[in-house]
C-alpha cells in the first residue's frame, strides 16, 4: 500500500532543482526546496501528536507555507481543512469544533485573539508563515519523510460548504476524488512541465487549491504564486506565465485596465474561468482585446470539476462545455429524478470518481442529496444543447455567488432578522459589474426602521465581509405567493438594474 496523492503530486518534487514557485517579489522556490518544507512540516504535524485521519485546520494568509502544509498533510495522512481568511472568529469556531480538528494554524498576529477559542475547544493552536511557531517547530526536522500508507478511498480533505441548503457542511474528499480530477484536467487542458500558471486565487477553496495547484503538481509544472489578485502584480508577471485560472471578476477587472492587449498576453497559451458564470459579453470582449477564447469550466466543492469547454474545439460563450471524461452528467426532473430529454431544463445530476464521499458526520443530509442510483444533485439547473454543451440556466438552491464566493441568503437573513428595527428580511443577489452578483438585503422595517450603519457594524462580528450586504432596500412588505413564500425572483427582477443605476 502506498499513498497515491503524495506519490503522484508531491514525491516528484523531491531532489529536483527545477523551479516550482515564483513569488511576487521575484524570488523563487525550487521543487526540492519545496519538498524539504513539506517533509519538515510533516514531521512537525506528527510531533504535534496528530495521527492519520486527524484534522488540521488552517486559516492563514496565502503563502508557500500554507501550500506546503497541504503537502505535509497528504504525506502524513492527516485531513486538510483550509478556511477562508475572511471568516470571523464565530464562523471559525463552528468549523473547527464541527470537524473536531486537533490542530489549528493561523497567522502569527491572531494567536492572542484565538487563544481562548482554542482553550475552549481543547485544540492545539500554532501560527504559520514567516515567524510562525509551527515553522519554528519544523525548522530542524528532517527533509526526508516516509509517507504514511493510505489508499485512494481515504479522506484527504474536508472543505466546508453550505451545499444546497442549510448550515455549512464539511464535504469529505478522498485521495481519489482529488487525484482523478487532477489527472483528467492535466490531459484535457494539455498541461505539461513547460507550463507556468499565474496563480492569484485564494488557496482555501477548490478552485485555487485543487484545480490550480493539483493540476500544476501533477503536470510537473510551475506557478507564479501571488498573495491575491492584484492588477499591477498580474500585469507585472503575465510575460512569464503561460496559463491563468480565475473567477470572472479577474477577467472583468483585467478588461477594465488599459494595459490589457495582445502584446501583454503574447506569452500565454490558455485562460480558464470558473466558479461563477462568465458573461458571454466578457468572453467576446476578451477575444477582441487579446485574441484568446477564455475556456469556461464548471464544478463544485462536492464534486471537483464536472464539465469543460474543449481545449481544441469551439469554446462556446455562455456554456460550460461537455462533461469531463469519466463524469456522468444528466438533466433530471428536480422532483422525480427522471432523466429529461436533450434540450429540456432540469436539475444537473452527476456521478463519477470525482464526486465526494458525503458530508462530515451528516449521513441524513448526505443521503438527501443523492439519488438512489448514486447521482448527486448539484442544485444547479441546466440544459444540454444540440451540440452537447451544458448550459447553466439557473439555480434550484438559494445561493448568491459574489466574486466567486458563495453566500447563503438564509445565513444573512437569520442575522438580520435579529437586529433592532428589522421586522423581516429577504437577501438576494443582484447583477454587479465587479462581483457578478452582489449581496443585497431587502428589509421590512419596524417603527423608525433600522440604522444600516449599525447593522453593518454588528454583522461584522459574525459574518465574513463578503457575505455582508453591499446595499439595503427598504420595503413596506415582501412580495409573497399564495403559499406565503417570499418571491425572491420578483425582487431580483424589480431591482435588476440597481447597481447600474446607483453607479450612474
Ligand atoms: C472581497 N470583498 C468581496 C469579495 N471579495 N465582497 C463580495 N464578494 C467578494 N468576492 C470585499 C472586501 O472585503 C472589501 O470590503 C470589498 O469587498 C472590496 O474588496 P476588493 O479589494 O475589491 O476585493 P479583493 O480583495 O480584490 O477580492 C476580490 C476577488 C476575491 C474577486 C479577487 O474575492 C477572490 O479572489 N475571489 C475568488 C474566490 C474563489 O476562489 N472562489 C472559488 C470557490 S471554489 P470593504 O471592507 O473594502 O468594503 C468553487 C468551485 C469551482 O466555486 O467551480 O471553482
Ligand atoms: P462551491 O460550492 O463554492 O464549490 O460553488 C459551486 C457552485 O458554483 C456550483 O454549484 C455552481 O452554481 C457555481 N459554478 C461553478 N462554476 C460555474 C460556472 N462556470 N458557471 C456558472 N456557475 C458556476
Amino acid at each position: 500500500m502506498t499513498n497515491p496523492i503524495y506519490e503522484a503530486l508531491f514525491a516528484p518534487l523531491a531532489d529536483s532543482a527545477r523551479p516550482f514557485l515564483t513569488l511576487a517579489d521575484g524570488s523563487g522556490i525550487s521543487a526540492a526546496g519545496f519538498h524539504d518544507q513539506i517533509a519538515r512540516f510533516g514531521h512537525a504535524l506528527r510531533a504535534c501528536g496528530l495521527e492519520p485521519g486527524d484534522r488540521v485546520a488552517v486559516q492563514a494568509s496565502k503563502s508557500p507555507q500554507v501550500l506546503a502544509l497541504y503537502g505535509a498533510a497528504m504525506a502524513t495522512g492527516i485531513v486538510f481543512l483550509p478556511l477562508n481568511t475572511a471568516y470571523t472568529s464565530d464562523e471559525l469556531e463552528y468549523f473547527v469544533s464541527d470537524c473536531g480538528a486537533r490542530l489549528l494554524l493561523v497567522d502569527p498576529g491572531r494567536i492572542d485573539a484565538l487563544a481562548p477559542l482554542a482553550e475552549r475547544l481543547g485544540i492545539v493552536l500554532e501560527s504559520l508563515g514567516p515567524d510562525g511557531s509551527f515553522d519554528a517547530m519544523a525548522v530542524d526536522q528532517s527533509t526526508a519523510i516516509t509517507p504514511t500508507p493510505r489508499n485512494g478511498d481515504d479522506l484527504a480533505a474536508l472543505l466546508y460548504t453550505s451545499g444546497t441548503t442549510g448550515r455549512s457542511k464539511g464535504a469529505m474528499l478522498s485521495q481519489n476524488n482529488l487525484l482523478s480530477n487532477a489527472e483528467t484536467l492535466v490531459d484535457l487542458w494539455q498541461f505539461t512541465e513547460k507550463d507556468v500558471l499565474l496563480h492569484a486565487l485564494p488557496i482555501f477553496h477548490t478552485h485555487g487549491l485543487f484545480v490550480a495547484s493539483n493540476v500544476i503538481l501533477r503536470a510537473g509544472a510551475q506557478m507564479i504564486f501571488l498573495p491575491k489578485f492584484d492588477l499591477d502584480q498580474v500585469f507585472g508577471m503575465l510575460d512569464q506565465a503561460t496559463t491563468m485560472m480565475g473567477v470572472p471578476t479577474f477577467y472583468t477587472r483585467l478588461l477594465g485596465d488599459p494595459r490589457l492587449s495582445r502584446d501583454t498576453v503574447s506569452h500565454m497559451r490558455l485562460f480558464i474561468s470558473g466558479s461563477a458564470p462568465l458573461l458571454a459579453e466578457t468572453h467576446a470582449q476578451w477575444n477582441d482585446r487579446t485574441g484568446h477564447a477564455i475556456l469556461e469550466r464548471y464544478g463544485m466543492t462536492e464534486t471537483n470539476m464536472l464539465t469543460s469547454n474543449p481545449y481544441a474545439g469551439a469554446r462556446r460563450p455562455g456554456t460550460v462545455g461537455m462533461p469531463l471524461p469519466g463524469v456522468s452528467l444528466r438533466i433530471a426532473d428536480p422532483d422525480t429524478g427522471a432523466e429529461l430529454p436533450q434540450g429540456a431544463t432540469g436539475m444537473i445530476e452527476v456521478k463519477g470518481p470525482n464526486v465526494f464521499q458525503g458530508y462530515w458526520q451528516m449521513p441524513e443530509k448526505t443521503a438527501a442529496e443523492f439519488r438512489a442510483d448514486g447521482y448527486f444533485m448539484t442544485g444547479d439547473l441546466g440544459m444540454i444543447d444540440d451540440q452537447g454543451y451544458v448550459n447553466i440556466v439557473g439555480r434550484a438552491k438559494d445561493l448568491i455567488i459574489s466574486g466567486g464566493y458563495n453566500v447563503y441568503p438564509k445565513e444573512v437573513e437569520l442575522a438580520l432578522d435579529d437586529m433592532p428595527g428589522v421586522l423581516e428580511s429577504a437577501v438576494i443577489g443582484l447583477p454587479h459589474p465587479d462581483f457578478g452578483e452582489a449581496v443585497v438585503a431587502v428589509i421590512v422595517p419596524t417603527g423608525e426602521g433600522p440604522d444600516t450603519a449599525q447593522i453593518l457594524q454588528q454583522l461584522a462580528e459574525t459574518l465574513a465581509r463578503y457575505k455582508q450586504p453591499k446595499a439595503f432596500i427598504m420595503l413596506p412588505e415582501l412580495p409573497r405567493n399564495t403559499m406565503g413564500k417570499v418571491q425572491k425572483a420578483e425582487l431580483r427582477k424589480t431591482y435588476a438594474a440597481y447597481f447600474k443605476e446607483t453607479a450612474a
